[in-house]
């Protein structure tokens, strides 16, 4: 089953790929469509986005939208973490953490696949904390200062797929695919 990953991030199309062979699903990549829709809703965003970008390739498609909420900073920068990652970064974040003792923090992710009968939405999270200070040189993002529930390592420390076997996306991906070869339309 092939069905296309709009993103601009090969770092995700990297980790969703590799769960996505286990199920036998081929994630192709390709362009996604520019246009954000300014939303403080995570899903909102991902259907949107799912929509335009089904209309571009004219083929079933996901989008995936994820967010880092801390809990200290009352989910901050949950849906603005990408705009978060560009402007003040990860030296950033750490300085807002600074002298915070309650480092806790998960990741979210929504995934929303578009094809001919509608939208359907997958979710995914991992719960974790902001480490003290950055570690690691691999993954993307905020990865540096993640350290998932169960590990010491952050995010940036492990491989991909280590990495996939706590991350927000890869969750949301197993089900999207779990669905898509149980229940999903037959003829992709
Ligand atoms: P798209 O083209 O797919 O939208 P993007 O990089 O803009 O790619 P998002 O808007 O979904 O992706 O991600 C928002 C930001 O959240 C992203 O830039 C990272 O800084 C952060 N983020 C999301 N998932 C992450 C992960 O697994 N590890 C580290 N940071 C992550």
């Amino acid at each position: 089953m092939r069905v296309y990953f709009a993103t601009s991030n090969v770092h995700k199309v990297e980790e969703a790929k590799h769960v996505a062979r286990e199920y036998g699903v081929e994630l192709i990549p390709t362009q996604a469509p520019k246009i954000e829709l300014q939303s403080d809703n995570l899903r909102d965003v991902a259907v949107y986005a799912a929509v335009l970008a089904y209309q571009h390739v004219k083929a079933p498609v996901i989008v995936e939208d994820a967010g880092l909420f801390i809990i200290a900073l009352k989910g901050f920068p949950g849906p603005y973490s990408s705009y978060v990652y560009k402007t003040i970064g990860v030296n950033g974040l750490l300085k807002l953490m600074e002298g915070v003792e309650d480092r806790r923090a998960y990741f979210l992710s929504v995934v929303a696949f578009a094809y001919s009968e509608g939208v359907k939405v997958f979710y995914g999270r991992v719960d974790g904390e902001i480490a003290r200070e950055a570690r690691g040189s691999k993954g993307f993002g905020f990865d540096p200062i993640f350290i998932p529930k169960g590990s010491t390592k952050t995010f940036a420390e492990m491989d991909v797929e280590e990495k996939n076997r706590y991350s927000h996306r890869a969750q949301a991906i197993r089900r999207f695919c779990e669905w898509l070869v149980n229940e999903g339309p037959s003829h992709l």
